[in-house]
């Protein structure tokens, strides 16, 4: 499907050094390309249901920054990222407001594009609706069938039977928890908060995740090798990454709610599939709360990006405030974070049109920041870089305020 619009990156001359990023498999920071010229990056996308929040924002800029640090490193970027556009969230939420789940998620999808535009986060290469790919899916559960990872469950409520994975059986590149490395209790509670269902009869294990729901009376199906049904939520993310990218993937991103199940069990679904290991790193954004509690759809503590906009904030400043905080830490929104942001970009607005800098004056200050950067994605470290060059009397030049464009995708000036 058509992603959005791409904002204008300029080339500057030189490199950031090849990134490192925090890999939650490994628990260090690591190189995801592994020595390779090409990174392929898969992140996980949105439930169209409720419009952009600043969680949602945070992580797909967390992304957006390894995208453009990768190309200023000279590597060649591949992006995908899914939209899943069937799924229990969406569907209740239709079903609540009397929509049709179609039109919700279409609408949604719209509202997330022109905030992404808003926000000058680059487009995936390949931008994937779950519905547009339920073939391919039901096809890989299939081959799962065939092969004995995929088991089905007696589904009262339904002519067919709901397709579960076995988590329990051996794969080459995988075994339960070598992803998120957690113990199985963790496991067992997340599972039933995350969309889980540990307490479903007739599964070999609590853990064994759903890979293709049966049809139930008023719910969307398709017909598939697998009988009439809709795919499960983690076989969709391994089966578009595999599909659009090949495996593994660099790095598969997303906020660290993703941990466990999701990104554990795609990384199974993936293992099994393809004998390779979804990923090189997997990389988790921190949680962002507001009125200390993790900023939710389903909790309704939203705020989002077009209220902000609405309000008369500068996208800049957006993305300025988001900047200010490591990605990988949790962290809470204020609204004061805003104004400050907006002062910061005065200074820097002003400082631009001022100019007439030396190249070699703004050389240190040039890879300093490609530095902070390049350590796993230490924006904030880049910020005070840019704050410190400032208040130490560094004149801008053209180079530097292309810099700050290109890495943190804000034109200043
Ligand atoms: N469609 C699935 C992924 S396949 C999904 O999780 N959708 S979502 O709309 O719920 O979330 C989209 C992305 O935003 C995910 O990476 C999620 O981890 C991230 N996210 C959600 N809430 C927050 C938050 N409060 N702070 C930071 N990131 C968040
Ligand atoms: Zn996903």
């Amino acid at each position: 499907m058509r992603a959005w619009e791409a904002p204008d990156v300029p080339d500057v001359p030189g490199n950031a050094p090849r990134p490192v990023v925090h890999d939650t498999a490994a628990g260090k920071p690591v190189d995801p390309t592994r020595g390779d010229d090409r990174a392929a990056l898969y992140v996980c996308g949105i439930t169209p249901y409720d419009t952009t929040h600043l969680g949602h924002a945070a992580t797909y800029l967390a992304f957006d920054t390894l995208g453009r640090v990768w190309r200023d490193a000279g590597l060649d970027v591949e992006y995908a990222q899914n939209t899943t556009d069937v799924d229990d969230p969406l569907l209740e939420r239709a079903t609540r407001d009397g929509v049709d789940w179609r039109e919700l998620a279409a609408s949604q999808i719209d509202l997330f594009r022109r905030d992404m535009e808003s926000l000058r986060i680059l487009p995936p290469d390949d931008f994937v609706a779950v519905t547009d790919e339920v073939e391919r899916i039901a096809e890989a559960v299939a081959f799962l069938q065939e092969t004995g990872y995929a088991y089905s469950v007696p589904t009262p409520d339904s002519a067919g039977d709901d397709v579960y994975f076995d988590v329990q059986r051996p794969t080459e590149a995988w075994v339960l928890g070598d992803e998120s490395g957690l113990d199985r209790d963790t496991m067992l509670t997340l599972s039933a908060e995350r969309g889980g269902d540990p307490d479903r009869a007739g599964k070999r294990d609590a853990l064994d995740p759903l890979l293709w729901r049966a049809v139930r009376a008023g719910e969307p199906s398709w017909e598939s090798p697998v009988g009439e049904g809709r795919p499960g939520w983690h076989i969709e993310c391994s089966v578009i990454a595999g599909d659009r990218l090949g495996l593994p993937i660099s790095v598969q991103g997303g906020g660290s709610d993703l941990v466990f199940p999701h990104h554990e069990m795609s990384a199974g679904h993936a293992a099994a599939l393809a004998h390779q290991p979804l990923a090189n790193a997997y990389v988790h954004t921190g949680m962002i709360a507001y009125q200390g509690e993790k900023i939710s759809k389903s909790l309704g503590n939203l705020v989002t990006v077009r209220g902000l906009l609405d309000d008369g904030a500068d996208p800049r400043a957006i993305r300025l405030a988001l900047l200010s905080h490591r990605y990988s830490d949790d962290w809470e929104w204020f609204d004061a974070e805003l104004a400050s942001a907006t002062r910061r970009l005065e200074t820097w607005d002003a400082w631009a049109t001022g100019g007439a800098g030396h190249a070699d004056d703004a050389a240190d200050v040039v890879t300093r920041i490609r530095a902070r950067v390049a350590d796993d994605l230490d924006t904030p470290g880049a910020v005070a870089a840019v704050d410190t060059a400032i208040a130490g009397g560094t004149r801008s030049t053209p180079e530097l305020v292309d810099l700050i464009d290109a890495l943190l995708g804000i034109r200043i000036g």
